[in-house]
């Protein structure tokens, strides 16, 4: 299988990634001996330690996969960090690209000025443990955890260019704010805003106590997300050019999505200008894409409609059951691509309906009968009739399959919905 990394990239990544991390290593532990030239002694280290290591790789490994998709696809992008003592790291960070250097000149890129990186840190008269408004190019403080998500979106309005990469600590996810802002996506026009990348860091842990949902499973955690509005990816590991790979790999897809979601809406924008007036397109709040639906959606919508008419049979106590074969025989007949499921309901309506209603016409259903809907070929559906309890089994004359099925030109059927 082709790699998304050469082996080049993977070392420069890997080899970033390390020197970052040295440096938030550093930052926290080290008074002393900035590049460990002598031996390392109890004098080198902070008599006091502030911050803590658990969240910094994370935010460092991000940062560096970031730099890579920012140059790979010419990104506008900024990188909000929600994750408790997430300071260390984007100060590494900000040093390791010469920034910290430029806007504070006595921090230089040297041995003294590392050294003066390390001291200052969580020190009196140097930088707070968090990003703070010091931080070169920060515009989210670190220290209460709960706004990450706030502000990536409020960085993201009215810049339609902008991708906002944020970073949410689990820990963080517990806060009320943090919580309820997943919604903030409701509020975003894909068209005149920005876009928000929101990475929560299920390193398992708010300081040194569990956080849910790191402990619940990826399907409940997938489905939560989905319920927001996002589409999650798991990047999952613990073997660093395993986890470049599939890092480097799942941005790729993500920043594809991206873009082909603005160019869509572009696509959409640029047509209705061509045959509406300005006026009419002022008047268009939003344009919202619908995403070619799945064999599993469809089947849940199968599941859906026949909920609905499980519901009208139950005024003549009888109970419908369909087997895994009719349910793809309906995605088959009531699917399709250029009108979505709404064929769907015709095809119910043909396939089973029509002839269960000229079955009750014809016949009386016993209370307590069950109506057993399977697949009898192709293209037929076959019903039958188990009766309640006195009955011999009666089979149901199938709807006629080979009629035409309804055509975009047809008026739409107006119980569809
Ligand atoms: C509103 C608020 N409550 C509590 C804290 C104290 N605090 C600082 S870091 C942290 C843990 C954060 O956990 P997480 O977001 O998972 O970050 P990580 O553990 O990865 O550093 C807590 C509770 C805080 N900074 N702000």
């Amino acid at each position: 299988m082709t790699k998304t990394l050469s082996s080049k990239e993977l070392t420069l990544l890997d080899a970033y990634w390390r020197a970052a991390n040295y440096l938030s290593v550093g930052q926290i532990y080290l008074y002393d001996n900035p590049l460990l030239k002598k031996q390392l002694t109890k004098e080198h280290i902070k008599p006091r330690l502030l911050g803590h290591w658990g969240t910094t790789p994370g935010l460092n490994f991000i940062y560096a996969h970031l730099n890579r998709v920012i140059k790979a696809h010419d990104l506008d992008m900024l990188y909000i960090t929600g994750p408790g003592h997430g300071g260390p790291g984007l100060v590494a960070n900000a040093y390791l690209e010469g920034t910290y250097s430029e806007v504070y000149p006595n921090v230089s890129q040297d041995e003294d000025g590392m050294k003066r990186l390390f001291t200052q840190f969580s020190f009196p008269g140097g930088i707070p443990s968090h990003v703070a408004p010091e931080t070169p190019g920060s515009i989210h403080e670190g220290g209460e955890l709960g706004y990450a998500i706030s502000h990536a979106y409020g960085a993201a309005f009215d810049n339609p260019d902008l991708v906002v990469a944020c970073v949410i600590g689990d820990g963080e996810a517990e806060t009320g704010p943090l919580a309820t802002s997943w919604h903030s996506n409701k509020f975003l026009n894909p068209v005149t805003d920005g876009v928000v990348l929101p990475i929560l860091h299920l390193n398992g842990y708010k300081i040194a106590n569990p956080c849910v949902l790191a402990r619940i499973s990826h399907e409940e955690l997938d489905h939560l997300f989905r319920g927001y509005g996002y589409t999650p990816h798991f990047v999952e590991g613990h073997e660093p050019e395993k986890m470049h790979e599939q890092m480097a790999t799942t941005l790729d897809t993500v920043v594809r999505e991206i873009q082909s979601v603005k160019e869509l809406e572009e696509l959409v924008l640029k047509e209705l200008r061509r045959d509406f007036s300005p006026e009419f397109i002022n008047r268009i709040d939003e344009t919202i894409v619908f995403h070619k639906l799945t064999k599993e959606e469809i089947l849940s919508i199968v599941e859906l409609m026949m909920r609905r008419l499980r519901e009208q049979m139950t005024t003549h106590e009888v109970t419908i059951e369909l087997t895994d074969e009719a349910k793809e025989l309906l995605v088959e007949k009531g699917y399709d691509p250029a009108m979505g499921a709404r064929p769907l309901r015709r095809a119910i309506q043909r396939h089973i309906e029509d002839p269960l209603a000229d079955f009750v016409l014809g016949a009386e259903l016993t209370p307590g009968s069950t109506i057993m809907v399977d697949r009898a070929g192709d293209e037929e559906v076959k019903i039958t009739i188990i009766p309640g309890e006195e009955r011999e089994p009666v089979a149901v004359p199938a709807g006629d399959a080979s009629e035409p099925e309804g055509s975009i030109d047809e008026p739409s059927d107006p119980s569809d919905d």
